[in-house]
């Protein structure tokens, strides 16, 4: 398998968290993809332009993290981080729906940050600051109700991955006041070797 990625995208993060627990990591190949350089041709792959994308063993493209992570799940004889039908899939797939949203909610206050001065717009980045709120009280609503214990699920994955792109991107929003089972499940998960190999850091 070729994973075209990048080492600062969360949504990569997700795909090798996924790889290391289903024990599939090094089956991986990595290809260092810049989606914002044309030579680096992710178009002709992923007509989005994104990364991660994954070719399978097969030569089949994947695209989109959930994809690419349930595919990964079909590959191990471990527990399912995909539950495979009942309320637990669904938990597990609006916890990564609500962790991957925040994300995307983020992303996008970033990258308005970094256009040019005069075309950014406040108030869009409020709103995407909004969301990325919102869905913090969400995750520490999960976490309250007990639907962060238990065996290690996709879910699981995504929101850890969301919360360490935050700490990472925007280190002066302090998520963690006042939502401290939030913070503590956060803290322990962070523990995982699939969390600690993965830690999001800038390219030298
Ligand atoms: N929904 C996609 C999101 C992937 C995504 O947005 N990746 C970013 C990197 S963090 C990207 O490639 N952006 C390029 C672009 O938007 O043109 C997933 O879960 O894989």
């Amino acid at each position: 398998m070729k994973l075209r990625y990048s080492p600062t995208s969360p949504y990569v993060r997700k795909v090798m968290v996924t790889a290391i627990e289903t024990g599939l990591a090094d089956g991986i190949e990595l290809i260092p993809t810049n989606v914002w350089k044309e030579e680096d041709d992710i178009v002709l792959l992923n007509p989005l332009g994104k990364v991660p994308t994954l070719v399978t063993g097969g030569g089949e493209v994947l695209y989109d993290s959930p994809v690419i992570c349930e595919h990964l799940d079909t590959l191990h004889d471990g527990i399912r981080l995909f539950p495979p039908a009942g309320g637990a899939r669904w938990i597990a797939l609006r916890q990564q729906a609500l962790a991957d949203g925040i994300l995307d909610a983020a992303v996008l206050r970033l990258l308005e940050g970094r256009r040019p001065q005069e075309e950014r717009s406040a108030a869009w980045a409020e709103r995407q600051k909004s969301c990325v709120e919102r869905g913090h009280d969400a995750l520490d609503a999960e976490a309250d109700a007990g639907l962060l214990a238990g065996d290690v699920t996709i879910g699981w994955i995504s929101i850890g991955c969301a919360l360490g792109w935050l700490d990472f991107r925007f280190p002066d929003d302090h998520w963690r006041a006042g939502r401290e089972v939030l913070a503590g499940w956060f803290e322990e998960f962070c523990k995982r070797p699939s969390m600690r190999e993965t830690v999001p850091k800038e390219p030298v």
